[in-house]
């Protein structure tokens, strides 16, 4: 019983629920119960400096494990295929609400189950909405279904025909921005744009060039591997100027538009048709996805179930619901802020000591290393040198990389989940002192595995468990 050396009475509330759930958890599945407690201790113990990854509060997870996973609620809220579905209605429609206050948006819809799933229904919702809807109305006809098979094939054609013009995942994109390998590439024509090959940076007037030889029906803003901010005025206007629709993925950085980082022009909100997110990013909620849009686009993404999605997951929905509120405080605002202060003094330390770093620095929370560059390692030998210092993060390929994305030339670290433990400025110099001594010093034993010596591993290792020590996560958690 892993709670034998647990005394409840000495806990908060959200600890108790937390250890209680693996008390029963461990009654069915062991090992299920076992691997929960080893990730709480593999997250204690070393430091998470994965861009794209987060530590949500523990109601935030608490929400999720309950009865609301067992409900089917296809539809939306107050407009469901299922009968008793009142408390879901009143859950989703708290989501949709936190949401709309967050980000001042016009209509929410929080049930995509992830990042990718939030851009299929927003693809979708733009193909109905501009082209198939139209397509219906010139034919005299009322909805798809009256369509004859002819008309219905020719539809289809139309649909798959339109273009969508993304970065590219050589830049920083993201996969679902119409990669080839991706589902995006096969419902539409994918086009995409790079950042320019000198400066690494996003060149808006080869972007506007690219856009009016593309010409296409959705252009798409966004990254999951870039260290600039994006300016939505500008990437607005090369939209207006090719008469596409404007869709942004703030995946990433939907904390810092929340926290008030990126304003006005470099907030996608007031300039996007459509916005999508994860909500697990700097958002810091559950693992989901979620759809900011105009009036224009509501009602169809509103149908993204049962037409995209499966059911909805209302135990997500829930989570969600909570973190959205606890994004909509001052704290968040302070705590969005400090992402970006430590990502810009961790860049400068790492670059005090000579790392080469894409574009000179960092404007958001992540930070691309040239480690072969810097090091002459590939990323998968950086990525393993640095785990076995006790930092967690993850090889990525830089733009127009030479070693492919399996190996890549990069690493990419970001601040968001060492910010919520409550680091700041002065813990980047100590973190950059650990990468570049762990990097500095690691061989090359496989094209898979470079190795630090003993004894700067464990001055190293040391180093972060000090660290950690004082920025526990959880430190209201207490397991003996
Ligand atoms: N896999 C995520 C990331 O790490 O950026 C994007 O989906």
């Amino acid at each position: 019983n892993y709670l034998k050396n647990v005394k409840l009475e000495n806990q908060t509330s959200e600890a108790i629920g937390y250890l209680a759930s693996i008390d029963s958890i461990n009654k069915v599945n062991p090992l299920v119960a076992s691997s929960i407690l080893n990730e709480l201790q593999d997250q204690r113990s070393n430091l998470k400096l994965i861009a794209s990854e987060n530590f949500s509060s523990l109601p935030v997870q608490l929400a999720m494990g309950n009865l609301l996973t067992d409900k089917y609620s296809e539809g939306f809220a107050h407009h469901r295929f299922y009968e008793g579905c009142k408390n879901v209605d009143i859950i989703e429609e708290e989501a949709n609400n936190q949401a709309k206050k967050l980000f001042n948006a016009e209509h929410a819809y929080v049930q995509p189950h992830s990042g990718s799933d939030a851009n299929l229904v927003a693809f979708w919702s733009i193909l109905v909405q501009k082209i198939q809807n139209k397509e219906i109305e010139k034919l005299n006809k009322k909805s798809l279904m009256q369509l004859t098979e002819e008309e219905y094939e020719k539809v289809r054609q139309l649909l798959v025909n339109q273009k969508v013009l993304g970065m590219s995942l050589n830049s920083g994109g993201h996969l679902s921005h119409g990669y080839r390998m991706n589902m995006s590439s096969k419902m539409m024509r994918a086009y995409s744009y790079d950042v320019d090959k000198e400066t690494n940076v996003l060149d808006y007037k080869k972007l506007l060039e690219r856009a009016k030889e593309v010409k296409p029906l959705i252009f798409l803003a966004g990254y999951s591997a870039y260290p600039k901010k994006l300016n939505f005025r500008k990437l607005k206007e090369i939209a207006d100027s090719v008469g596409a629709v404007f869709m942004v993925d703030m995946a990433h950085f939907s904390g810092l538009v929340a926290g008030g980082v990126f304003e006005g022009e470099y907030n996608p909100m007031p300039y996007a048709d459509i916005v999508t997110s994860t909500t697990h990013k700097t958002l810091r909620g559950p693992r989901g996805g979620m759809i900011l849009c105009k009036k224009e686009f509501s009602e169809t993404v509103d149908k993204g179930c049962p037409i995209v999605l499966g059911g909805p997951i209302p135990n997500i929905m829930a989570a969600k619901a909570v973190a959205l509120k606890e994004a909509n405080s001052e704290s968040f605002k302070t705590y969005a802020h400090q992402i970006v202060k430590n990502a810009k003094a961790l860049a400068e330390s790492l670059m005090k000591k000579g790392m080469s770093i894409l574009t000179g620095g960092t404007e958001n929370h992540l930070i691309m290393l040239d480690v072969f560059k810097s090091f002459n390692l590939n990323g998968k030998q950086a990525e393993f040198a640095l785990r076995s210092c006790g930092i967690t993060a993850n090889r990525n390929s830089l733009p127009f990389d030479q070693k492919g994305a399996w190996y890549t030339s990069g690493v990419r670290i970001g601040t968001p989940a060492i910010t919520t433990l409550g680091m700041k400025e002065e813990q980047m110099e100590i973190i950059a002192e650990v990468i570049y001594e762990t990097l500095k010093n690691a061989k090359e034993t496989t094209k898979a595995k470079a190795e630090v010596q003993e004894n700067i591993l464990n001055k190293n290792r040391e180093k972060i468990k000090n660290l950690l020590d004082k920025f526990m996560l959880y430190p209201d958690l207490i397991i003996n």
